[in-house]
């Protein structure tokens, strides 16, 4: 299999306005955060995620603070529904749980619970749930007013069995089993 490939793209001018402004202010308009794309690591029986299915992960960030997160998908069951969001960290090869829980920009607190949709919601954690066209194929895109920080950010994108659960009276953010997993060091 092969690993997924991820690169940083850091302008001159990128580098010159860090040098100016304090780490904290948003980066420049257009810049690549981050970009990954490959196989994506399958578990379970993997019946729903067909060998050699892949996936590509963007994120970029604007002037105004936000990041917008693109997820392309390739080679799924067709016409299917899969839940995806950010997870905490990095695939592992056989056990989807060690990618830990969504990324979320504000942390739930200690006496709240990781579906809380205070905590869990498309506006606070990343999610890209997708509909697969008759070809397996399909495009998600998320905007969210935060960026990452650069000792804290999401370490993958994982699949899931269905799409998001959502909704005031919780529990939010499930989606069902973990299906398969692209590590993108955001
Ligand atoms: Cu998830």
């Amino acid at each position: 299999m092969r690993k997924p490939h991820t690169t940083r793209h850091l302008s001159v001018a990128a580098i010159a306005t860090g040098l100016v402004l304090f780490a904290a202010s948003p980066s420049i308009a257009g810049a690549d955060r981050v970009r990954s794309e490959g196989e994506l690591v399958r578990y379970g029986t993997g019946h729903h995620v067909p060998a050699g299915a892949t996936a590509r992960v963007q994120a970029v960030y604007n002037a105004a603070g936000d990041t917008i997160v693109t997820l392309h998908v390739r080679g799924l069951l067709p016409n299917h529904e899969y839940g995806a969001h950010a997870h905490s960290f990095a695939c592992h090869a056989t056990n989807p749980m060690a990618a830990g829980g969504h990324f979320q920009h504000v942390p739930f607190p200690q006496g709240s619970s990781a579906t809380d949709p205070a905590y869990a919601n498309p506006t606070n954690e990343i999610w890209l749930d997708v509909t697969t066209d008759e070809e397996g194929n399909a495009v998600a895109q998320t905007k969210v007013p935060w960026q990452f920080s650069p000792d804290r950010a999401a370490g993958s994108v994982m699949l899931h069995a269905e799409h998001t659960h959502t909704g005031p009276d919780g529990p939010a953010g499930t989606a069902g089993a973990r299906l398969a997993c692209l590590t993108v060091d955001f």
